[in-house]
């Protein structure tokens, strides 16, 4: 079996699949491709692609799109360990806290949104950075009333970690990409911590990925 990923160090929902790989213990190659410099509209991607966006996920030359369409994926693929719960309204919560950030949060603050208000709608660079922090904090605090209302145990649909889990460890990266504190947000902290003590999310960081390490900070 060979498993590419086209993804970039800094997307967020590359470190989805990434994290979802490394608990199905999957091995893949990443192939980089920076969104930040325009190259998701390179001929050659956008074949790959038509959505113009990472991650694709490549399983012997299958491609699919996506970032939950291909956890789901993997699940059917390598049932264990599971990412979705086996019980149906488990399932469906996990889905519901998935999609908070993958639907709702992250897409308001990716790269295609913040040229858009910059070059078309004429917002200053301070303009945009309150835009993205607002709808990240949306996103955190959204999650804390989530989780004050059913306590992660210890993750947040029980004893391990899900399709929601890394969404909400997602936003968390989010958060740390762009300067925010988690001090108003305990219940999304403590998971965070919990799920970064895991290899398999420490390791889909954005700052372990070898494109962000080989930079000059
Ligand atoms: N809902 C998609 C999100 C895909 C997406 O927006 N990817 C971002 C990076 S995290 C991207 O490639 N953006 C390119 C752009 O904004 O031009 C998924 O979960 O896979």
């Amino acid at each position: 079996m060979t498993i590419q990923l086209y993804g970039f160090w800094r997307s967020n929902a590359a470190f989805r699949v990434r994290v979802a790989l490394a608990l199905k213990k999957l091995s893949f190659e990443e192939i980089e491709i920076d969104i930040l410099s325009g190259r998701q509209f390179d001929a050659e991607y956008a074949e790959v692609n038509a959505e113009h966006v990472v991650p694709t996920f490549v399983h012997d030359g299958h491609r699919i799109f996506q970032s939950l369409a291909i956890m789901e994926y993997l699940d059917d693929l390598q049932p264990e360990p599971r990412l979705l719960p086996a019980d149906a309204k488990e399932r469906a919560y996990a889905r519901s806290l998935a999609l908070v950030s993958a639907a709702d949060a992250h897409p308001l603050v990716i790269p295609r949104v913040r040229k858009y208000l910059g070059e078309v709608l004429s917002a200053d660079a301070a303009a945009i950075d309150a835009w993205v922090r607002h709808w990240t904090v949306e996103g955190l605090a959204t999650y804390e009333r989530l989780l004050s209302r059913r306590p992660a145990d210890p993750f947040a649909l029980g004893t391990a970690p899900t399709i929601a889990d890394i969404c909400i460890a997602g936003q968390i990266v989010l958060a740390e990409l762009h300067g925010l504190d988690l001090a108003a947000f305990p219940g999304v902290a403590a998971l965070g911590k919990r799920c970064f003590e895991l290899p398999a999310f420490a390791n889909a960081h954005p700052f372990r990925q070898p494109h962000y390490l080989a930079k000059k900070h």
